[in-house]
């Protein structure tokens, strides 16, 4: 079936490559997404910023390329951020010049309409790192704070990651702030991508490290001085515990909501050849909470807008043996949701499964070790990976588990959202069934709810 894999509500470019998502912002009461954008092929090339909009964060509309590498001092644009200088939408991006150096500045593009920009004329407004830095300088994430704009960049230094924090009063002319956080030693060699927000009282910075063993992108959270200024590491975790995430960018909505999106990205797999023409997708937006110090991630309210029909709604009893607890059920494009009780028996769920069950995806919830895993091996096309995620330290209690699937997206919400899965699957499109059972002993499900979804 042609262009199969292209996920039908999940952001994707019209043709050619795209990777981060760039300049997240609501305008105006529009919802703005660009992204890190290769027009030209499905493969990672000169850097444009692509753009979209939208009213609800689900329809998205194409808009036309808003930044090309046009300009002497880049041969890309690389990843930024956005935001609204009183009525004047202002990027904030890297311009990457091969084979010069400094190789990365920090420059400025301008719009009043919101769709077409203006590079600054003064370009760049950051001309370079600072001495002792290496010449990874780049991915500028702007925020305001009492009455200063501030900006921080990712760096490596002595071959660890880091991120700078600059500061301004008007966009245009920014000092050095300091040294506002650094690797502490097995964080990666260069952070890409920084964001730094306060959510509920705590501050976060979230980084997509290069080269950090244990994880792809991380939330550190910790203590903030605006006036040294710097910030200190308490704690980090894995943003996600899938392979397909990276990148993420947060922003603020008019209703406060700190909302991510992350690049479903596909660095390791030959995914130009599944599609037709183009690669690369976002993740379904993602409102961020707190729940008890940590960042936990749930997908924003507006899914409601894409429920077509209700295909199960009630409680389910999984009686030891007995495996069609799901039939009628099918499709490739749902929202899942249940809860596992407490104490109750080792769980196995199919995913997108063939007729003969031979191709499935599978999740599986083993209560006497309290680990839940997913596993690819026979997804489909793709590489055959098993995530685990350990749960054991997180208490005696039931499990919540939210799935969403679309085509070759699945994105899973665990424990209240304290952990989450992004993953790329590439299953036959004739593999659309679901199964559900129990092994041992009953288990009792108070609340499974499953949706199709669409655009409509
Ligand atoms: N991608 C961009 C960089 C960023 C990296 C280039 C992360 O700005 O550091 O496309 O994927």
């Amino acid at each position: 079936m042609q262009d199969y894999y292209r996920p039908v509500y999940h952001f994707t470019p019209r043709q050619g490559w795209m990777n981060d998502p760039n300049g997240l912002i609501q305008f105006r009461g529009t919802y703005h997404a660009f992204y890190q954008h290769n027009p030209y092929a499905p493969k990672w090339g000169p850097m444009h910023w692509g753009h979209a909009a939208s009213r609800d964060l689900v329809h998205w509309e194409h808009l036309p390329i808003a930044l090309y590498p046009d300009q002497d001092y880049e041969t890309g644009c690389f990843s930024g951020s956005a935001v609204d200088n009183k009525g004047e939408l202002t990027l904030v991006y890297t311009a990457h010049h091969d084979g010069r150096s400094p190789r990365e500045t920090q420059c400025l593009a301008l719009s009043r309409d919101g769709i077409y920009f203006n590079k600054y004329e003064k370009n760049p407004v950051i001309g370079g790192a600072p001495a002792g830095y290496s010449e990874e300088f780049r991915d500028p994430k702007v925020f305001h704070h009492g009455e200063t704009w501030y900006s921080v960049v990712g760096c490596a230094r002595e071959n660890r990651g880091g991120v700078l924090l600059y500061r301004s009063k008007n966009l245009r002319q920014w000092d050095l702030a300091g040294r506002f956080c650094e690797s502490s030693g097995d964080q990666g060699i260069m952070w890409e991508c920084p964001n730094f927000f306060e959510i509920d009282g705590a501050w976060v910075l979230l980084v997509s490290p290069i080269d950090m063993e244990k994880a792809r992108t991380i939330f550190i959270t910790g203590e903030v001085d605006f006036e040294k200024p710097v910030f200190t590491q308490k704690r980090w975790r894995k943003a996600d515990y899938g392979y397909d995430f990276y990148a993420p960018q947060v922003f603020t909505d008019d209703r406060g909501r700190r909302i991510l999106f992350s690049w479903m990205d596909l660095w390791k797999g030959d995914f130009s050849t599944l599609t037709d023409g183009w690669a690369g997708a976002l993740t379904f937006p993602r409102e961020l909470f707190l729940e008890n110090g940590v960042v936990c991630q749930r997908p924003v309210e507006e899914l409601a807008l894409l429920r077509k029909k209700e295909l199960f709604s009630g409680p389910l009893s999984l009686l030891p043996g007995k495996r069609n607890n799901l039939s009628g059920i099918e499709g490739d494009c749902l929202e899942i949701a249940f809860t596992i009780p407490k104490n109750e028996a080792f769980l196995t769920m199919y995913l997108r499964a063939s007729g003969d069950r031979k191709e499935k995806t599978v999740l599986s919830w083993d209560p006497s070790s309290r680990m839940f895993s997913l596993d690819k091996g026979h997804s489909g096309i793709g590489r055959p990976e098993k995530i685990n995620i350990p749960l054991k330290e997180d208490g005696e209690n039931d499990i919540d588990l939210r799935i969403l699937i679309d085509r070759s997206s699945l994105e899973l919400f665990l424990y209240g959202g304290k952990y989450t899965v992004t993953n790329w699957i590439f299953p036959q499109p004739s593999s659309f069934f679901y199964d559900i059972f129990a092994e041992g002993r009953e288990i009792s499900i108070p609340d499974m709810r499953i949706f199709e979804l669409g655009l409509g």
